[in-house]
Formats: C-alpha cells, structure tokens, sequence
C-alpha cells in the first residue's frame, strides 16, 4: 500500500526504521529483563533531532505535526514498545506547553524538550482518579507569588528519568473539575520527589514512578493556561497524543505479523513449511487486512489533526482504539501461530504481546474511549435533529 508519505515523511520513517533496527532491536531483550531505562537509544533519537520532530520551528525543533510523530512513534513501537513509550509520553508531557503555554514558557522550555537535553512526564493519573479524570485530589494552593502543591500522582510514565513534568492538580475543590489547573514543575524543586518504581508486565524498559508533592512550591508563573483549565489542558492533551497511541499499537502488531511470517516459512510440520497450510495463511491474511485497515485510519486521522481540525475527540479515540486493540490481537496470533516457540524468550513475540497490553489500558482505557466515541455520537445525532 502507498500512503503517498511526502520525500520527507518516508525520511523520517526510513531514519526511525534505522534507529529501531540497529539500536533498539538488539537491546530490547535485555532492557526488558532488567527494567532497565533506555538512556542510549533516547541519546540516539535526540542527536537524530527525532526528540523535537513535533516541535515548531521556531522553538528548535523540526515543526512536523501528527502524522509524522505516529510514523516515528510505529517504527520504533515496531521493535519495542517500552521504548516507544518512553518517546511518546514525552510528547505526552509537552503537548499541555505547546498547546497552553505562553511564548515565555514556550521559550523557556521547548527548546531542550527539543534537543533531548531534558524528557518530559505528564502527571494527571493518581491512585483514586485513573477513568475518573476529574477526581483527582492533589491541590495546588496559591500563597502570595507561590503555588503550593501537595499529594500523589501515580503510574507515572518517564517518572524520575524526566526534567520537566506538566501536572494538573485542583485550584478549587468547590469547582469540580473545574476547579483544576495545570503547571510546570521542575525536578529538583523542594518538596517533589519519587515513589517507587513499578515492575511491570511489560513497557519494562519505560519507568512508571509516583510523583510525590509535600508543600512544593512553585512560581505562580509556572501556571499552564489560566486558572480553572486543568481539565481541559489534560483532555485536549490527551485528544493531541492518543492517535500515537493507536500507532504504537500498530507498530508492534507490524512487528509481531513479520516475526510470525518469518516463523511460519522456517518451521516444517508434516513434512512442510506451516506458512503452506490454509490455517495458518488465513490467520496471516486477517492480520495483515487488519494492519493496513489500521495504518489507513490511523494515518488519515492523523492528516485531520494537522488540518488544524479542532473536532478531534472522536477520530482520536477511534485511532486510539483500533489500533491498540489492533495491537493486542496481532501479537497474541502471533503467538498462536508460533505455537510453543512464541511463548519462550527466545523469540520476541512473547515480549510484544505483554507490551501490547497496556495499550488497551494507558491513556484512557479503550471502555473509555468507546465512551467518548459514544457521547460524540449522540451530540451529533442530537445537532442532526
Ligand atoms: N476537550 C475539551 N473539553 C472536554 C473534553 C475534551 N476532549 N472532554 C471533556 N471536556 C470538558 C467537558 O465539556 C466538561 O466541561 P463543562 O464542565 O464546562 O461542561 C468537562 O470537561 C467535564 O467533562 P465530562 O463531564 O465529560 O467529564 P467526565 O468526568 O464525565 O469524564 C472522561 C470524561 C471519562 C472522558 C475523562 O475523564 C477521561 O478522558 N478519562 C480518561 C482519562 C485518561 O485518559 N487517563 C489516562 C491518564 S494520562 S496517561
């Protein structure tokens, strides 16, 4: 299929492709086993200024949009997805500056999200508010020229290992969700440091840690958007980075359909090749008509955030949702088709599969999705009316 990618955009792909082959496919075992951080492969990305692809211009980096973020973010998921995690949520944790900041903040710290100088976390989730966004409890109380900011985000990706973190936290509880706000905080900053680490069943190679604020005070300028956008910061952040998401899973569902053709061609039962039996080629042939459905609807919703479109809620969430779910189907037949062979290490299809698991989870479950999809459909049926 011809996606009809610009020279540039098969540039980026071609150079993400490499990064992923050459870095990330050799060490993706090992980074697995030891939960270990990728801090090479994300030094490879920055000085392939692949760190500030999304990035305007004008603020250091290379001012490409959507569509190209999720060709980086599948070739890299294609190989792993625990790194890709770490490279997506860093776009994650920017969105809430490009989208919200000022030229000041932008200013001050676009520039080394961009060169790869400092990663980014996004900080939203904690341990009583994961669907229920707007529940979550950490308060940032504004003291003279200061926000104070007190309780526990958790499950946070890139936790630790970043620099900067972009977190919503409630300015006034009377309010709701609407009595959130949204800040920049530093690391280092008294007052901020971190739980534990998880251990995970897979993105091994991402770090999840807890963020832990006790009276941390920051400048009342590090405030994203006004007073009382929290909420609307954290969805429209979530609206700009969950179609990456969908491309992670299309990307490991890629590399777990090559891995399961390269097997299915080399292993002989009953005297030939298992690719030559209807069973296992129509088990091939779904997950390819799947993968290219997928790449199709992922790419187009892409080109429409681009557009400047600003009705991005719904395709996002379907971007999010088929490909993710996408995702987890593809690896577990790969598995399947691989039989005991793709349930042991040795082959890399066993990692994929428990990667491709938090995709259904992370950045709002594919239940909540299908509810944002839902509730679009009614507002539309209702403006038909
Ligand atoms: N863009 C802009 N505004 C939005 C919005 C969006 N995508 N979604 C909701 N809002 C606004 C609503 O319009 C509403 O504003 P008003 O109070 O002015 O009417 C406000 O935000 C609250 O919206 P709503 O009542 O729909 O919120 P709910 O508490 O019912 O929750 C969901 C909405 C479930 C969609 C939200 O909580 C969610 O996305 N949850 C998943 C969170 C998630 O992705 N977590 C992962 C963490 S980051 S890795």
């Amino acid at each position: 299929m011809d996606y009809f990618l610009t020279e540039e955009q098969q540039m980026i792909r071609d150079l993400a492709r490499q990064i992923a082959e050459e870095k990330v496919v050799p060490a993706r075992a090992e980074l697995d086993e030891k939960n270990e951080y990728p801090w090479e492969i994300i030094k490879t990305l920055a000085q392939s200024d692949m760190m500030g692809l999304f990035i305007p211009e004008e603020y250091g980096g290379l001012g490409k949009g959507c569509l190209e973020l999720c060709i980086a973010v599948e070739e890299i998921s294609r190989a792993c997805v625990g790194v890709s995690t770490t490279y997506a949520a860093n776009a994650l944790g920017t969105y809430p500056i490009l989208l919200f900041g000022t030229d000041e903040q932008k200013k001050k710290y676009l520039p080394d999200i961009a060169a790869g100088k400092r990663l980014v976390a996004f900080g939203l989730t904690e341990a009583n508010a994961g669907s229920d966004a707007g529940g979550i409890q950490t308060t940032a109380k504004l003291e003279g020229n200061e926000y104070v900011l007190n309780g526990t985000k958790q499950w946070i990706t890139n936790g630790g290992e970043a620099e900067i973190y972009t977190i919503i936290a409630i300015t006034d509880k009377s309010k709701g969700p609407r009595g959130a706000s949204a800040f920049v905080v530093e690391k280092g900053t008294p007052g901020f440091t971190f739980g534990k680490k998880e251990d995970k069943m897979g993105i091994r190679a991402s770090s999840t840690r807890e963020l832990i604020f006790d009276n941390c005070r920051i400048p009342k300028e590090n405030i994203l958007g006004r007073d009382g956008m929290g909420f609307i910061v954290a969805m429209k952040t979530l609206d700009s980075s969950r179609t990456g998401v969908g491309a992670q899973g299309l990307g490991v569902a890629q590399g777990a359909f090559e891995e399961a053709v390269k097997f299915a061609r080399q292993r002989h039962q009953f005297g030939h090749p298992i690719i030559s039996f209807q069973a296992v080629q129509h088990m091939l042939a779904d997950m390819a008509i799947e993968i290219e459905a997928a790449r199709s609807l992922i790419y187009s919703v892409a080109r429409y955030v681009d557009s400047g479109a600003k009705d991005i809620s719904k395709p996002s969430a379907m971007a999010k949702t088929f490909g993710t779910d996408l995702g987890m189907k593809v690896t577990t037949n790969a598995v399947q088709v691989m039989g005991g062979s793709g349930y042991m290490k040795e082959y890399p299809v066993e990692k994929m599969m428990r990667d491709a698991k938090i995709l259904q989870i992370y950045e709002g479950t594919n239940q909540i999705q299908r509810n944002v999809i839902g509730q679009e459909i009614i507002k539309e049926a209702a403006r038909k009316k």
